[in-house]
Formats: structure tokens, C-alpha cells, sequence
């Protein structure tokens, strides 16, 4: 349903994250629950020939069932899962060779932004940010050696949002054979699907709403092109961070109510933040679902929604930030987010504390922006908490 000017949701996902790839009749048992097969090796009728499945880590029935399912909901045509969100992204590395460069979004999640720093440029890949919200600067910061393009939309902490559309073309007019990677962990598929924008490759930490109860670590890429699907095939194996079956179980049980969740996480996410649009405490709120986000009306042309996470700025400093996380009862002060329950924290000094300093001042990390998770408690015990929280602290 089209609300509030949004895209209209996918007909079918629900359908898709229940029955798709989970058909009973593919196991001896006919099973309507996907097994977890915990085998690390398969029975070979003859030497180097296999009836499907050999080893483990190059496949495994219940991975298989998840990373179909993952490949569906987002209309791809090839999912394939990592052991965490950042194992998704290093294995990514392995597309690119020595003298490669890689154009990223500035407002990027702190781990990502770490491994393109230190990891990527220890095995001489550059990389360099730009400000994903002009597409012009995207077009200026195209080398002749970028082979790869990172976008996050919305942005982890500020949200800001990329116009996937626009910044597809650029990148294809360039003529140049460049992939575009659109870490889409904030919204999951139900509410941004990017490969129907031009992305090549979507990325998931998994952890989050994918899976939604933060008890497992996951990370997924999903992809159109059979070639593409390929090499990463190969890298998959051949890097080997693989998540294991029982977690790959965790997972597809979670996508099974991925669509009530996140309508949920919605609508409470943006209940709290008009009300803290109100609070005389707040400078400013971060959430793409508000007239007063400076890309709303970009946000409604590509997403059918927003999520539960979103940011906000108060008139304290570091001491206030930090009596409002410790005062708060409900919401638990933690990093991570897209969980049943709700967090907080603050990211200046955790989950983007390896941003450099410089970087962060110039993209407003301030110990005064603050970043909510929203869960599933009922909305008005969540308002309370943060009004007690803010006469705790101000
Ligand atoms: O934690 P892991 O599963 O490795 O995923 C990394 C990751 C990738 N992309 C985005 C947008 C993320 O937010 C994350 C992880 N983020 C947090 C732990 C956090 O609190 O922001």
C-alpha cells in the first residue's frame, strides 16, 4: 500500500519471504519447516562428481534455501551469505586488484568506512568519499582506474539519501565497467530494492532487520548478472566466510515475518520522531519519512518507507548525551540496530568512533547527534522512556 506519497510496496513479499525456495517436497521428509543440515561434507557417487552439494563451505542445503529466499525478495536472481555483514563486503574486495580505486558514499557505517581505510588501501586500493546527496560530485570523482562505487541510502548515522536513479546513469554514462554496491541494511528489501534502480550488487549485514532478533551475525550480497554471480560464487568459496547452517536456519525463520515487522518498525519509528521534532530539547531530527528531511520528496521516489532507525540532535554536549543513554529504561544503550527491541547510542564515541576525527566533524558526528533503533514495544512506552530520559539529563 502507498502511504504518505511512498512507493508502493512489492505485491507479494510476504508470499515470497514464506514460500519461496521452501517447497516441502525437495527433502526425503517433506518437511515444511527447511532442515538444518549440519553435514560438513556430502557422499560422492564417484570421484569429482557430486549430486549437488560436496563440501560445506561451497554449499549447503539450508544456506541454499536462504540465499534463494534473499535472492527473491529483492527480484534478483542470486544470493549468497557471509559470516557478518563486513565478511559480505571484504569478499567484495576480491572483484578488485591492486590499483583499483573505489568511489564511496561519505556518510558510510564506521566498520565500512574502516576496512576501505586500512584494509583496501594495505593492499593499494584507494578509496575516496564524496557526498552521495550531489550527483554531481559523484560524477567528478570518477577515475579512470574506479571499479567500484558504495552507496549507502539512507546513511548510517545521518541518513541522508542517494538519488540510486540518477547516480546509476552517471556512473554507466561513464562507459567504463564500474560496479555499483548499494548496502541496503537500513531498509531491507520490503522497503528499497535497488537492483530495480541500476544497482549491480546489493549488500546486507544480515544481523539487522534481515534476521531482526540480534541473535545472529550474517551478512548477504544479491545480484542480477549470471557473470558477476559467478566470480562471487568462486570468491565465496574461495575466501570461505560462510555462515553456519544454524544460522542460515535463524535467518530464513526470521524472513517468514520480515514484512509485519518492518511495517510495525515503520509506523512506530516515525510516531516518535515527529514527537521529537516537538521536544524543546531537539535541534533537529534525521528521518527521511519527515516533510522536514531536505530529501523527503527523493525518499518517496525510491523507498515505501522508512525504517525504525533514524538519528537525532539535541542543545547538550557529550555530558548530556551521555546521562540520556544511561537514564534510559526501555531502550537499551547499545550498538547494532533493527532488533525486536530498541536501542540507542551515540556515534561519535561507538559505532563510528573509527571514523577519523576531521571526517567526522565534517559530516556532523557530533557527541549531540544520537541514533535510535525503534523495536516492536508498544510506541507510547518508548515516548515515556525518552521523556524521562530527557528531564533525567537537561
Ligand atoms: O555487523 P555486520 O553484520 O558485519 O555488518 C556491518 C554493517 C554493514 N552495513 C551497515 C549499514 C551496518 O550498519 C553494519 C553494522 N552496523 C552496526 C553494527 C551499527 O550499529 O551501525
Amino acid at each position: 500500500m502507498a502511504e504518505q506519497g511512498f512507493l508502493k510496496q512489492k505485491p507479494g513479499f510476504a508470499t515470497i519471504a514464506i514460500h519461496h525456495a521452501q517447497e516441502p517436497e525437495k527433502w526425503n521428509s517433506a518437511a515444511v519447516v527447511t532442515p538444518i543440515v549440519t553435514s560438513t561434507t556430502f557422499k560422492q557417487p564417484a570421484p569429482g562428481e557430486h549430486t549437488g552439494f560436496e563440501y560445506g563451505r561451497s554449499g549447503n542445503p539450508t544456506r541454499n534455501v536462504l540465499e534463494e529466499c534473499l535472492a527473491a525478495l529483492d527480484g534478483g536472481r542470486h544470493g549468497f551469505t557471509f559470516s557478518s555483514g563486513l565478511g559480505a563486503t571484504t569478499t567484495l574486495l576480491g572483484l578488485l586488484k591492486a590499483g583499483d580505486h573505489i568511489l564511496s558514499g561519505d556518510d558510510v557505517y564506521g566498520g565500512t568506512n574502516r576496512l576501505f581505510r586500512n584494509v583496501a588501501a594495505a593492499m593499494n586500493i584507494e578509496t575516496t568519499f564524496a557526498d552521495f546527496t550531489k550527483p554531481e560530485e559523484v560524477d567528478k570523482a570518477i577515475k579512470e582506474n574506479t571499479k567500484l562505487v558504495w552507496l549507502e541510502t539512507p546513511t548510517n548515522p545521518n541518513l541522508k539519501i542517494a538519488d540510486l536513479a540518477t547516480i546509476s546513469k552517471i556512473i554507466k554514462n561513464h562507459g567504463q565497467h564500474i560496479i555499483i554496491v548499494v548496502d541496503n541494511t537500513f531498509l531491507t528489501p520490503y522497503l528499497q530494492r535497488p537492483l530495480d534502480f541500476g544497482a549491480d550488487i546489493v549488500v546486507y549485514s544480515l544481523t539487522k532487520y534481515m534476521n531482526g532478533h540480534s541473535d545472529v551475525i550474517m551478512g548477504a550480497t544479491v545480484i542480477n548478472d549470471d557473470e558477476l554471480a559467478t566470480r562471487l560464487r568462486f570468491l565465496q568459496n574461495a575466501m570461505g566466510a560462510v555462515p553456519s547452517p544454524f544460522d542460515c536456519y535463524m535467518v530464513n525463520r526470521s524472513l517468514k515475518t520480515l514484512a509485519l515487522r518492518m511495517e510495525q518498525h515503520k509506523k512506530s519509528a516515525l510516531v516518535i520522531a515527529e514527537w521529537l521534532e516537538k521536544h524543546p530539547k531537539v535541534t533537529k531530527v534525521l528521518h527521511p519519512g519527515l516533510k522536514s528531511h531536505p530529501q523527503h520528496e527523493l525518499a518517496k521516489k525510491q523507498m515505501s518507507g522508512h525504517s525504525g532507525v533514524f538519528s537525532f540532535k539535541h542543545s547538550g554536549g557529550l555530558q548530556e548525551s551521555r546521562k540520556f543513554l544511561s537514564s534510559l529504561k526501555v531502550f537499551t544503550l547499545a550498538e547494532s540496530l533493527g532488533g525486536y527491541e530498541s536501542l540507542a547510542e551515540l556515534p561519535s564515541v561507538m559505532t563510528h568512533a573509527s571514523v577519523p576525527e576531521p571526517q567526522r566533524v565534517e559530516l556532523g558526528i557530533t557527541d549531540s547527534l544520537i541514533r535510535l533503533s525503534v523495536g516492536l514495544e508498544d510506541t507510547e512506552d518508548l515516548i515515556q522512556d525518552l521523556e524521562q530520559a530527557f528531564s533525567a539529563s537537561f
